[in-house]
């Protein structure tokens, strides 16, 4: 079977968004809208159990703060909230103070060089990901992906496997043409329930995550002169992704 297309998660994949663009972004709304509500770097990690920004408020009520009476329109509150939060998300990515991880740019350009083919498979707003793209990555980048596949656009997000359906019925590919780049166990949940073979990146938040069933859990894709380490999985003795080693990942 030939490689023909990558699909990337963004939060934690691409970039570190969630400690330093979500998390932020959202303390700013709360706080914008006089609430008490604030989100610590270890809360925060302990919220992102739960995928989507809406479905996080809603649980972080529920779950914390048991005192809060929620008024009658809280669906419409929280999306409200939730706009405010996208728009300081929107700011802070636009300042570049997101990067890209180690080798995700490299790796990214040798993919298209090479024809293979690019999507995006997140649980983030899509505004999110084009600003990130644009600042982080480059002028023009959203269009290296031919899908973007995000957000609400499926019902059922992370650990669903809905969002990696639809970015392959859209792409007209099968799971087994492509991989499936994530950092998180519900990101793992959603691309192996698609049927996707799946490279793990860690990062901070997902170091403890449960990874069975991915092909390989590296530190993250390195570089030539910055290997990675593998932590578990497939052992093709390269300290650095390339298209090689992909191929080479999708065949073993
Ligand atoms: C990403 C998420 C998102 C972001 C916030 O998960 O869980 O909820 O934290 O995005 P994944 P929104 O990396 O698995 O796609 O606030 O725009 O929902
Ligand atoms: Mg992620």
């Amino acid at each position: 079977m030939t490689l023909h297309a990558l699909l990337f998660d963004v939060d934690g994949t691409l970039a570190d968004t969630e400690r330093d663009g979500h998390r932020p972004a959202f303390n700013q709304a709360f706080k914008d809208a006089g609430l008490d509500w604030h989100w610590d770097v270890a809360l925060y990690g302990k919220l992102l159990a739960v995928t989507g920004g809406k479905e996080r408020m809603k649980h972080y009520i529920d779950h914390y703060r048991p005192d809060y009476r929620k008024p009658d329109n809280f669906d419409a509150m929280v999306a409200d909230l939730h706009q405010a939060k996208t728009r300081h998300y929107a700011t802070l990515a636009a300042r570049g103070g997101i990067p890209m991880r180690p080798g995700v740019k490299r790796l990214l350009v040798e993919a298209r060089a090479a024809g293979l083919r690019l999507a995006i498979a997140t649980t983030t707003t899509p505004e999110n990901v084009t600003v990130l793209l644009e600042h982080s990555l480059g002028a023009g980048t959203p269009d290296w992906f031919e899908v973007i596949a995000a957000g609400d656009i499926v019902p059922a997000k992370k650990p669903a496997p809905d969002i990696y359906h639809y970015a392959l019925q859209k792409m007209g590919l099968g799971a087994a043409d492509c991989l499936a780049f994530e950092d998180s166990e519900n990101g793992l949940r959603a691309s192996l329930g698609a049927g996707l073979k799946t490279l793990i990146t860690v990062n901070d938040y997902t170091l403890d995550h449960d990874f069975s069933g991915a092909a390989v859990v590296l530190s993250d894709l390195g570089d030539p002169d910055a290997p990675n380490r593998r932590l578990a999985g497939a052992d093709l003795d390269q300290p650095f992704v390339d298209v090689a080693y992909l191929r080479a990942l999708h065949r073993g």
